[in-house]
């Protein structure tokens, strides 16, 4: 029995692995940097770090992904793994200055 129990402990660990971390933070209504680039074909963790005072909405049509993240603190979401291009994003929030794009390389 305890020897069935290890792969069961470690399933959810392998499951939530990721190749790489990145930070992205958002400053002013806007994203930095407003280009990050991450290695193609990698399980991405990103980590959004809200540094402004209101809350901000990560969203992505292309990486399907949409988070909001309060005020001072951070978020975090999954990407990838992802083919070789361009990902844009944005705050929902402040759409008319938080733009920002994923490259994935
Ligand atoms: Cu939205």
């Amino acid at each position: 029995m305890k020897y069935l129990a290890l792969p069961l402990l470690l399933f959810p660990l392998t499951v939530l692995a990721a190749d790489a971390e990145v930070t992205l933070a958002i400053k002013n209504n806007r994203f930095i940097p407003a280009e990050l680039h991450v290695q193609a074909g990698k399980k991405i963790k990103l980590v959004v770090e809200n540094q402004d005072a209101a809350a901000e909405e990560f969203e992505s049509y292309e990486l399907n992904r949409e988070k909001v993240i309060a005020a001072n603190s951070r978020g975090t979401l999954f990407i990838g793994p992802l083919a070789p291009g361009r990902y844009p994003f944005f705050g929902d929030f402040h759409q008319q200055t938080a733009r920002g794009v994923v490259v994935a390389e």
